[in-house]
């Protein structure tokens, strides 16, 4: 666990920094999308991934300071790529204590203004971690954020609290299937099974699909066989930084 003292110094001296995966068409191969992942720049211990950092906001009650400076970056981003000509959307992770907060909203509008970006090319992802009940307090705080644009995704489809009566109750725009589903594809035919549901959810909700994890070029013909739109994986493209997001956005896959 990070010590309260190295996360203030992080966010205070701008030790942090947004790394962008590609969401990509599976039948074209175009990068449609991008996935904000945050990583610590330690001036001692280098290139963090964002675990224990995330834990330690939590347990020290910073984890809204945290994702606020994750949600103006990744508004701010959005302005760097129309910019550069890259024509996408941004989604960004968000756990429970961040969606819960009554700030969130007027925050968010905050931000859209400061930048001058619509919060329509915003997508909030609920992680899996997310302890996010079917209650009326949640579905509220979806509705408020809709109205807005922003857009919601589930995250880790078919694991935590993802349950099909949640599903089936919220409304959404996307639904990320597990990447346990999809990387163990080719060892249990029930992991092909949950995917095709998955997509027939999507179809019946009208709510894009979108699989995370794919690693081979094999995992890719199943998923474009099922008729998966949109994928995410190590085999398009990890996390990467902002300026190399963009050449790649430029290039081809
Ligand atoms: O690539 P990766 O190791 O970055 O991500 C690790 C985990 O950290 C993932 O589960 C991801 O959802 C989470 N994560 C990454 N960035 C953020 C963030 O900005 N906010 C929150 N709440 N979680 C994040
Ligand atoms: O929980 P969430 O889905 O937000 O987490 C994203 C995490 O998944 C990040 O740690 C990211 O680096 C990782 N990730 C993204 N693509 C792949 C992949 O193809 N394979 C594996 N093993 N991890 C991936
Ligand atoms: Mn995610
Ligand atoms: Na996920």
């Amino acid at each position: 666990l990070a010590l309260k003292a190295d996360l203030q110094r992080a966010l205070a001296r701008d030790e942090l920094e947004l790394y962008f995966q590609p969401k990509v068409n599976l039948q074209t191969l175009e990068i449609v999308g991008a996935e904000c992942l945050l990583r610590w720049n330690h001036p001692l211990d280098g290139l963090l991934f964002p675990g224990p950092l995330i834990e330690a906001a939590e347990s020290y009650n910073m984890m809204n300071e945290l994702g606020y400076w994750t949600l103006d970056s990744a508004l701010r981003s959005l302005v760097d790529f129309a910019l550069k000509g890259v024509d996408i959307s941004v989604s960004v992770n968000i756990s429970p204590t961040q969606l819960y907060d009554t700030r969130l909203v007027e925050n968010l509008q905050a931000f859209s203004r400061k930048h001058n970006v619509s919060l329509s090319r915003l997508e909030l992802e609920l992680t899996e971690d997310t302890a996010v009940s079917n209650s009326l307090m949640v579905h509220e705080q979806m509705a408020k954020l809709r109205a807005l644009g922003v857009k919601i995704a589930v995250d880790d489809f078919g694991k935590g609290y993802s349950n099909l009566a949640f599903i089936r109750d919220l409304a959404l725009d996307a639904l990320k299937i597990d990447k346990t589903f999809v990387m163990q594809l080719s060892n249990n035919p029930v992991n092909q099974a949950i995917i095709e549901a998955a997509k027939v959810i999507g179809k019946a909700k009208a709510c894009e699909v979108i699989a995370e994890g794919v690693e081979t070029i094999g995992q890719l013909h199943v998923l474009r066989e099922i008729g998966i739109v949109t994928a995410q994986g190590f085999l398009f493209s990890k996390a990467i930084p902002q300026h190399e997001f963009i050449r790649l956005a430029h290039s081809d896959i």
